[in-house]
């Protein structure tokens, strides 16, 4: 049982098993292929240079698998602890799949960006939610270039914003902060990082996870089991 008492400054970081039980698949099921391309190699600018339609289509079908999922048990769980902590609470989510907007997280940040919005790779225009252009690469009305979804690519740097809300949260947290990570595979970084500054900030480290991951050792309480499940008792 995860206690919270009116010290606690929660940080919590989650990956694509939070929004498996919405029906989202993870990275894993997909083993880390796209039509027999490499994971990295399709979400990087190198992968959308390369092939501008391939990693268009990447991304347009995730689009449209994401039309009628729902957020789950597991993203409202947060949005209840979020309601109870108010600023002694921060979301990091490495997901670009909105559910936990739509669930109604407020204090969060999206370390990978959102599939749903569209950015100009020269003027960083990011125009309204282009949804009709699945097949056709669309061009920035302003400049013509070629428009790409607005997350952060294999090799990309984590915008400096969310990093620096992270960084602000740990620092004034001390050892009063308690780390929660939920359903990641713990392997891109720096993402998969925060669980060590969260222990060197003097912070103790829980996991909620379907199985144990690449860096379960660094985690003071492991709980095994699907998020939807075990994240809502362990804050009952
Ligand atoms: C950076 C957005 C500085 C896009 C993503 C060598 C060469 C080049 C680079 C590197 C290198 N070594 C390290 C790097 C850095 C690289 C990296 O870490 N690479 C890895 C592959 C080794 N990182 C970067 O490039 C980052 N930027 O470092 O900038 C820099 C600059 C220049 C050069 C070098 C460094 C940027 C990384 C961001 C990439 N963008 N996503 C998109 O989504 O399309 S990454 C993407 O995969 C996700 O966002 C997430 O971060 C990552 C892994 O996904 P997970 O969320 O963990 O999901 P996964 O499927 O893997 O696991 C799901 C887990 O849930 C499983 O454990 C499963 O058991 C569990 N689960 C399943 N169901 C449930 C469940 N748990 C609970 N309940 C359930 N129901
Ligand atoms: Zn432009």
């Amino acid at each position: 049982m995860l206690t919270l008492t009116d010290s606690t400054r929660l940080l919590v970081l989650t990956g694509a098993g939070i929004s498996a039980e919405s029906g989202v698949p993870t990275f894993r099921d997909a083993g880390g292929l796209w039509e027999g391309h490499r994971f990295e190699d399709v979400a990087s600018p190198e992968g959308f240079d390369a092939d501008p339609i391939l990693v268009w289509r990447f991304y347009s079908l995730r689009r449209r698998g994401l039309d009628n999922v729902k957020p789950n048990p597991a993203h409202h769980a947060l949005v209840e602890v979020e309601k109870r902590l108010g600023d002694r609470y921060l979301l990091v989510t490495q997901n670009v799949d909105g559910l936990h907007a739509a669930a109604g997280s407020k204090r969060m940040v999206e370390m990978h960006g959102n599939i749903n919005r569209t950015k100009c790779r020269r003027c960083r225009l990011t125009p309204f939610e282009d949804h009709k252009s699945y097949e056709e690469l669309p061009a920035c009305a302003e400049c013509g270039e070629l428009l790409r979804p607005d997350v952060v690519w294999f090799g990309e740097m984590i915008p400096r914003d969310a990093l620096a809300a992270i960084d602000g949260f740990v620092r004034a947290a001390g050892s009063n902060l308690v780390f929660l990570a939920v359903g990641t595979s713990g392997v891109v970084y720096p993402a998969a990082g925060l669980v060590d500054v969260a222990r060197s900030a003097g912070g103790t480290s829980w996991l909620v996870n379907a199985e144990r991951p690449a860096n379960v050792s660094q985690f003071d309480h492991v709980e095994i089991g699907p998020a939807g499940k075990v994240l809502p008792a362990l804050f009952a």
